[in-house]
This record gives structure tokens, C-alpha cells and sequence, in this order.
């Protein structure tokens, strides 16, 4: 039986040897050491053996069943430690590999300069205010002193969607917007920043375009002024544009505004100098100002006796061309990554 035992654990010992994977030893287990096992068969027979014989082989099978055992734990561990090596290796990752560069996005050069400007007036005290794009004829055109079959409505080719609604063509429609919606008619200073849009399209001019709007109502005794006005276009424009750049204003005509005037600011590119941008002016046209027309007052609900105002517009666009050297303006709105990537955190600089 000693004989019998003896070589159980040897085949044993040599079968644990050579497996390879850890199902395979899990099989061997349970072949050598489960209740169907040789050994356990000898274990169920001793009860026929000679009782002096049965204490002497039982506690050889337990010897021969603990060897077992401690060759298939040790078979286990180095199993384990192969396959855990092997995943390793599978998993390896070269941190010497260069990285995926994630590309950053980064504000267009439009809401930059609306952002600034923003900044700029709520810094005076102003109100940032908002209007529909989609507008009526009424306060367009009506409501800043441009009836129906008014010739300056030809100074703006406009879309119209019915023949009371259009798309537009100037953030001034929110002047008579926000003067009518005060109710208490108290004093105002307010900007508009937005979208506008006329039947135009080349370097300087696109369909759809922004512009700012700038309102000042208040009592008439405050001396709202045109020496106002122009302190507040100053600060506006070398802030925007540079602060060597200087302002001219030049008599002009608005129908929502009297007296009005186109404001120029020196060219950017030349300095005054003269040059193939400004056609050798030394000059740019920037914005359109002037004092508030009485009549947009009485027809917006304050009495021209009483108040007196200024108001300024200008195109975004335009002054990012300016801002940034840009000099077709229908770069920005072709979203070419190229052109947008230059600006990228250009402030942060
Ligand atoms: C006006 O739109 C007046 N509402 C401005 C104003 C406001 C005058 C308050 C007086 C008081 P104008 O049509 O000139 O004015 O346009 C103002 C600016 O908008 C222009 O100087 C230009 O910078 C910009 N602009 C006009 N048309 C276009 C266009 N098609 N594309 C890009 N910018 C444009």
C-alpha cells in the first residue's frame, strides 16, 4: 500500500509540474485530491485493513495528501505570478510615446471685441440691453423719424420676411425700443450689442453684420451735450483702437439725429499718413452720432422740452478688422479654422 501511495505522490508531483494555466490545475486538483480521487478511495477503504495497519497507512495518506496539496499551491502561485506577468506585458504602455495634442477652441474675434466693449460702458455706468433681430418696420424705421416712403430708408437695403416684419438693419430700432418700454421715462444710458443685416456683400460690407448701439437720455438741464458726446467717443475709440488714434467729426446726416455726424478715426495701417486703405486720407470712417432727433424723443414718449440725449453706432466688425489688421471682412464669417486659430487667447497674451 506504502508502494501504492508513493507512487501516487510522484505521478502527482510530475503531472502539477507540467501544467501550464490555472484552469488546468484547477482540473488536476480535483482529479488527485476530489472524492473521486485514488486517494480518497484508499481513504474510504482503510476501514478493511488490519486494525493495527489502519492508523499507520491513514496518517500516510494525510502526508501523501499534504505534499499534494503544497505542490499545487506552489504550482498556483507561479502560475498566477506567470499569468499576472504576462498581462503586464500585454498591457505595457510606452510613456515615452508622444501624446494626442487635444486642440483648444477659442472666442471669435467678433465676441472679443463685443466683450470689451461691453466692459468698457458698464464701467460708465451703462446698461447692456437687447432687441429682436427679427423687428418691426415700426421701430426700425418709424419710430426714429423714418416714415413710410422716407427717401434715407434707400440708405439701407433691407430683408424684409412680410411687409410689416424685416430682419434689422441697425441695432438703433432698440434706441426707440428701450425710451418706449421706460414707462417712468427716467433718465437712460444704455448699449445694444447685436446682429443686423442688409442686401450688401464685399470686402468691407457682409449681409449680416453687428453693430453697437449707443444711448444717453436725460434731463435737459444736466446739459446732455455734444462735448458729451464726443468725451464718450473718444474713450470709446482708443480704448477699441489705440489710444495714439485720433477723432474727427464730420457734419453728415441721420434722420434720428440732430445735428449728426460721421466720426472718423486716424487709419490704423498708415497713421494718418495716407494709404491704399484709407485712399490716402490718413482717415477711417468709424461711427454715426449725433443728439437725439426731438422728434424720436415726442415719438418714443419723452418730452423734447424736457430731455435732450446722444446716440452713436458703430459696426463690430469693422472695428475687429481694425483691432486685429483684418482685411476682408468675410473671413470672419467663413469659420475657417486657420483664420479663427490666430485668436486664440490673443488677450491673454
Ligand atoms: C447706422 O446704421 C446708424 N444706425 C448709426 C447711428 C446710430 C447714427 C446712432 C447715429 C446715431 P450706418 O448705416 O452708417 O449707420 O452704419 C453704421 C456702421 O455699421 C457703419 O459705419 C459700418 O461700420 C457698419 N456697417 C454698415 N453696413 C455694413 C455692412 N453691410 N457690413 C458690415 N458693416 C456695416
Amino acid at each position: 500500500m506504502k508502494e501504492k501511495l508513493e507512487k501516487i505522490k510522484e505521478n502527482a508531483k510530475e503531472s502539477i509540474s507540467k501544467i501550464q494555466n490555472l484552469q488546468e490545475l484547477q482540473d488536476l486538483k480535483v482529479k488527485l485530491l476530489g472524492k473521486k480521487s485514488e486517494l480518497s478511495t484508499i481513504l474510504k477503504g482503510l476501514g478493511s485493513l488490519a486494525a493495527e495497519e489502519r492508523p499507520k497507512i491513514g496518517s500516510f495518506v494525510n502526508d501523501v495528501r499534504n505534499e499534494i496539496e503544497s505542490n499545487i499551491n506552489e504550482a498556483e502561485k507561479r502560475l498566477k505570478e506567470k499569468a499576472l506577468s504576462q498581462k503586464l506585458e500585454k498591457e505595457k504602455i510606452d510613456i515615452t510615446m508622444p501624446g494626442t495634442k487635444i486642440k483648444r477652441g477659442s472666442k471669435h474675434p467678433i465676441n472679443r471685441v463685443i466683450e470689451e466693449i461691453q466692459d468698457l460702458f458698464v464701467s460708465m455706468g451703462y446698461d447692456v440691453v437687447d432687441g429682436p433681430e427679427l423687428e418691426t418696420d415700426e421701430f426700425c424705421f418709424e419710430r426714429l423719424n423714418l416714415p413710410d416712403g422716407h427717401p434715407a430708408r434707400d440708405m439701407q437695403d433691407s430683408f424684409y420676411i412680410t411687409s410689416e416684419y424685416l430682419l434689422r438693419t441697425q441695432t438703433s430700432a432698440v434706441q426707440a425700443r428701450t425710451m418706449l418700454g421706460n414707462t417712468e421715462k427716467s433718465p437712460i444710458r444704455m448699449i445694444c450689442t447685436g446682429k443686423t443685416y442688409r442686401r450688401e456683400d464685399d470686402a468691407t460690407h457682409s449681409h449680416q453684420f453687428n453693430q453697437v448701439e449707443g444711448l444717453v437720455v436725460d434731463r435737459k438741464e444736466l446739459n446732455v451735450s455734444l462735448a458729451d458726446l464726443k468725451g464718450t467717443l473718444e474713450v470709446f475709440v482708443k480704448k477699441m483702437v489705440g489710444e495714439k488714434s485720433e477723432l474727427r467729426f464730420r457734419p453728415s446726416y441721420f434722420p434720428f439725429t440732430e445735428p449728426s455726424y460721421e466720426v472718423d478715426v486716424t487709419c490704423f495701417k498708415c497713421g494718418g499718413k495716407g494709404c491704399p486703405l484709407c485712399k490716402k486720407t490718413g482717415w477711417i470712417e468709424l461711427l454715426g452720432a449725433g443728439m437725439v432727433h426731438p422728434n424720436v424723443l415726442k415719438m418714443n414718449g419723452y418730452d423734447p422740452e424736457k430731455y435732450a440725449g446722444f446716440a452713436f453706432g458703430t459696426g463690430i466688425d469693422r472695428l475687429a478688422m481694425f483691432k486685429y489688421g483684418i482685411t476682408d471682412m468675410r473671413y470672419l464669417y467663413t469659420n475657417d479654422v486657420r483664420f479663427l486659430s490666430q485668436f486664440d487667447r490673443k488677450d491673454e497674451e
